[in-house]
């Protein structure tokens, strides 16, 4: 059976909630970051970038990186009709997967959570922070406005609404903002999803 390496709270979310929407067998096995176990052998041996999600498919082969595991997820489980149909919706998706994990999480919310990976000196830290402000409320809106005229990021509901869903989640839960209108709506109707109430649920959030 395929497995999904999670940690309560992180990215690896919005994966697990992909994986229960598509609905094939799959272990959900949690990696406790905190303790550094992303670092200990048995991690290293599944992925060597010490990240989560990781997925270990069934041949024994790891795939890593958000955008490239939820792809290949919706590509490979057609049923599910996670995979926007014709190039225009699927490169939609692909945007607005790879904008909130690369700019909103990696270059915002990281250097709010983590200003030391940015800066050495702890001095620093609250200007890292501040960037990390700018940045993730840049995001905020850029991803409130793709929602234009849609109440999904591919028109309808795929895996292009996953990244954007642990972005509001990190937004409205972590640090306790408003989200604005379109997001704050996209928020909600995820999270009336038996799916994501499931994940939530398992990962204790
Ligand atoms: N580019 C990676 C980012 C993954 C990532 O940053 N994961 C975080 C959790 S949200 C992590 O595993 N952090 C562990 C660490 O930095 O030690 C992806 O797209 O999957």
């Amino acid at each position: 059976m395929q497995k999904l390496f999670y940690a309560p709270g992180a990215c690896s979310l919005g994966i697990h909630v992909l994986l229960e929407e598509i609905g094939a067998p799959y272990e959900a096995v949690r990696v406790n970051l905190r303790e550094g176990e992303q670092f200990k052998p048995e991690f290293q041996a599944v992925n060597p970038k010490s990240k989560v999600p990781a997925l270990l498919r069934q041949d024994g082969s790891t795939l890593t990186e958000f955008p490239a595991i939820a792809y290949y997820l919706a590509a490979t489980n057609p049923q599910a009709k996670m995979l926007p149909e014709g190039p225009e919706a699927l490169a939609r998706a692909m945007e607005v997967t790879d904008y909130a994990v690369a700019t909103v999480h990696m270059q915002g919310f990281s250097r709010i959570f983590r200003p030391a990976n940015f800066a050495p000196s702890e001095a620093d830290h609250e200007a890292v922070k501040a960037r990390g402000t700018e940045i993730f409320t840049k995001g905020m809106k850029t991803l409130d406005t793709a929602l234009q005229g849609r109440d999904f990021f591919a028109g309808a509901y795929s895996f292009a609404d996953m990244a954007p869903f642990y972005i509001s989640f990190w937004a409205a839960e972590r640090l306790k903002l408003e989200l604005p209108g379109r997001l704050a709506a996209h928020y909600a109707a995820m999270r009336a999803r038996p799916s994501v109430q499931k994940v939530m649920e398992r990962e204790g959030l």
